[in-house]
């Protein structure tokens, strides 16, 4: 055996080289892999005793694609061209042993190996879009030789794994091989390659699959339309497929120049940048520096959750996907009767799209029981309150819960705004009191806010956490303040949307903009989504504020017809001459001053305040760390993953210096009294200190 260098070691089984990787936690094609690989494969190829060379890796998976931390770095060892080179050229057979996720890179060294086995359970994919990047090593120009065009298209634009089963049929696999006997499993693979002479494949010089594309740029037109609203203001996706276009109409040599030109200006670009932060910051999110990952966990067998409404009913879902059994607690039997039909429906729908079978929509169902009775909560180890959003009516549950509910159990609550420590002073165990703020609909978006209180314990929190991920949301851990970090930003963002309105600019000129920017849908196009009349109603309503006049002329949203916008029959949405004479009037009876209002200033007016925020609550230790609010901000709200999160954003796209500059403007002239733009200490002392925020908040 030869050690090549630290994570790369050589050895022979017979007349077959194994070249074999190990550097966790992911095998990423770092410099000391690129160094290993080159110096491995040159001593192997060299040695004529060796008639084949496997490629293998140690730990969780093969190459799981280019280093990411590396990016931005000067490159130090051997290029991955080079590398890559170094093997399809080789003049023996090389074979590619995959197993876990051969990604982006990993995938890209594999295809210049003549042959690939898998066992069962690897995956392969060239997931680059999803980093704002696309295969920068040979793949945009291989994989559509091996898959074909279409299937290539979709690989690369939506960056998902394909299973070696599929692998396999689509001749990315050429055997796939028994679970746990990978390496065993390659080398007689090799060993056959060499005794029955087989051809050294080299997929650059195939040219079949994707001359069934050729002269037909209808395919590539009609796979654009189809991922058009997906992939809206990304540029990686478009990229990939001229790509894609490239190894179509190209000589391969030419399809690899415009395969790197196109890599090189996506990956020094900022959306890039913004994807590559997201990713990091997904993962960071789940480190609590004073909860060690040593924290005891609380088993969470079963769960009570009280109210089958729409939250409580799509919070139960997530536990019945999981698999944990959930009592739901309502007031009557036809709440809770009408509550558990919704959830069926929500399942058959998804039965009928194919997501699952119909067994499957009874076995979810099963672990759901319902109760009129909080009794039946005692034996709960999680019991979750989704009930109306009023502190009292809090309080009086949870002096019940501590009550019946047994010791060591967590309670939490899905307020989305209320004082989560004065709601646990209603109970006597204070430190196993948690927020667990699931967004609508809470069986379907990924964010999850876990706001810990002032005594909440550490195993209560490091179980949360746990058990988010389990329940496949993303679980951010955020401080009780008003509206936590995701409504606190969004309250920031509405009030300057309100009050643009009624000085010039209008409801279509906002939503315009804040969709424009790549956001999914802007705040008043929302309010008549959602419906202008929640919580508003026509006995009480006094016709004061904007929304009391909308509401009286029964323009409640998309439901009736009208709101902000006119609605045609198929619900499309267009400015109205009534709302715009209706805004003006009130702005004028209010002596607001219409003027001329630029995009530009209606972007800077909702999200600049938004970063200022999200600094303020850094500053109070309601969030851990900015790239939190970012994803709180990406997960739950849809700020597009290319803009890398407010907080990113203002740092990298605007410069902290401007969103403080204009702070101090509009706090200048800001005659309210209520310092709203008041700029936030931590956002001085960045700019001050020409630092990030995160730099700031860690002196
Ligand atoms: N580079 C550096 N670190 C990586 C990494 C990578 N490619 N992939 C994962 N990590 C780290 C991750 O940050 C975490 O670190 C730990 O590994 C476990 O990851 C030339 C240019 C492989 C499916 O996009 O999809 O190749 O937090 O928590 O859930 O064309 O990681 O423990 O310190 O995600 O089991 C293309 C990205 C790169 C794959 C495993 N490849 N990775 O998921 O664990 S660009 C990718 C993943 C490229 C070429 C181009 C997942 C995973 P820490 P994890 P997991």
């Amino acid at each position: 055996m030869t050690a090549i260098n630290d994570v790369t070691t050589l050895t022979r089984d017979g007349d077959i080289a194994i070249v074999t990787l190990n550097s966790p936690p992911v095998n990423a094609l770092s410099a000391k892999v690129r160094e290993g690989l080159f110096e491995g494969f040159k001593q192997a190829i060299a040695d004529d005793q060796a008639k084949a060379i496997v490629l293998i890796c140690e730990g969780r998976t093969f190459i799981a694609g280019a280093d990411i931390t590396e990016f931005g770095q000067a490159p130090k060892g051997p290029g991955l061209h080079e590398v890559q080179q170094m093997i399809e050229d080789a003049p023996k057979p090389v074979v590619a042993a995959i197993h876990g996720t051969a990604l982006g890179g990993g995938l890209e060294v594999a295809l210049v190996c003549h042959y690939r086995v898998a066992v069962p359970s690897a995956k392969m994919g060239l997931p680059e879009v999803n980093l704002g990047l696309l295969p920068g090593a040979g793949g945009t120009q291989r994989l559509p030789r091996v898959t074909g065009v279409e299937k290539a298209l979709e690989m690369m634009t939506s960056g998902r794994h394909a299973s070696a089963k599929e692998a396999k049929e689509s001749g990315l696999a050429d055997e796939i091989v028994e679970e746990g006997k990978l390496l065993d499993g390659a080398v007689a693979f090799a060993r056959k390659a060499v005794a029955e002479n087989w051809p050294l494949v080299k997929i650059r010089e195939r040219d079949d699959k994707v001359a069934e594309a050729r002269g037909k740029p209808e395919v590539f037109e009609a796979f654009r339309k189809s991922v058009a609203r997906k992939t809206r203001g990304f540029l990686a996706p478009e990229y990939n497929i001229q790509c894609i276009e490239a190894a179509v109409n190209l000589p391969f040599d030419e399809g690899m120049k415009v395969e790197a030109k196109l890599f090189r200006e996506l990956v020094t670009g900022s959306q890039s940048a913004a994807q590559r932060h997201v990713f990091f910051a997904e993962r960071q999110v789940a480190k609590i520096p004073d909860v060690p990952k040593e924290t005891p966990l609380i088993d969470i067998k079963s769960v009570g959750i009280i109210g089958a409404g729409t939250m409580g009913g799509g919070i139960a879902m997530n536990f019945a996907n999981a698999g944990i059994p959930v009592t739901i607690i309502e007031q009557s039997q036809d709440r809770l009767d009408a509550g558990l039909g919704v959830v069926r429906k929500n399942y058959e729908n998804s039965a009928k799209k194919g997501r699952f079978s119909m067994d499957e929509v009874e076995k979810r169902m099963g672990l759901l029981q319902g109760s009129t009775s909080l009794e039946d909560l005692a034996d709960k180890d999680l019991v979750i309150e989704a009930i109306f959003e009023n502190m009292d009516v809090k309080k009086d549950v949870f002096g019940k819960l501590d009550k019946i509910v047994k010791q060591g159990a967590i309670l939490a609550t899905n307020t989305s705004a209320l004082d989560i420590d004065e709601i646990a002073t209603a109970t006597s165990r204070p430190e196993a009191v948690i927020g667990l703020h699931f967004f609508s609909p809470a069986n379907v978006m990924k964010l999850l806010e876990i706001v810990r209180a002032d005594k909440t314990s550490k195993e209560v929190i490091a179980t949360s956490m746990a058990l988010s991920k389990k329940i496949g949301k993303i679980g951010v851990l955020v401080g009780v303040c008003p509206g936590f970090v995701g409504n606190r930003l969004l309250a920031q963002r509405q009030r300057e949307a309100n009050k643009l309105i009624l000085e010039g600019a209008m409801p279509w000129d906002v939503d315009r903009v804040l969709f424009g920017f790549g956001l999914p849908m802007g705040p008043f196009a929302m309010s008549d989504l959602a419906g202008l009349d929640l919580g508003w109603n026509k006995e009480t309503s006094k016709g004061e504020t904007l929304r009391d006049l909308l509401c009286e002329r029964d323009r409640r949203g998309q439901k009736t017809g009208a709101g902000f916008y006119d609605y045609d029959e198929n619900r499309t949405p267009s400015p109205s001459k009534e709302v715009e004479e209706l805004i003006r009037q009130y702005a004028e009876e209010r002596q607001f001053q219409q003027r001329d209002i630029s995009d530009q200033e209606i972007l800077e007016r909702c999200l600049y305040p938004m970063v200022n925020e999200g600094a303020k609550i850094l500053e109070e230790g309601k969030a851990i760390r900015t790239s939190d609010i970012d994803i709180v901000w990406i997960m739950g709200y849809g700020w597009p993953r290319y803009e890398g999160g407010p907080m990113w954003w203002g740092e990298n796209v605007v410069g902290l210096d401007k969103v403080l500059a204009k702070m101090k403007e509009w706090d200048a002239a800001d005659t309210s009294g209520t310092g709203v733009f008041k700029p936030s200490a931590l956002l001085e002392k960045a700019v001050a200190d020409k630092v990030s925020l995160q730099k700031a908040l860690e002196g």
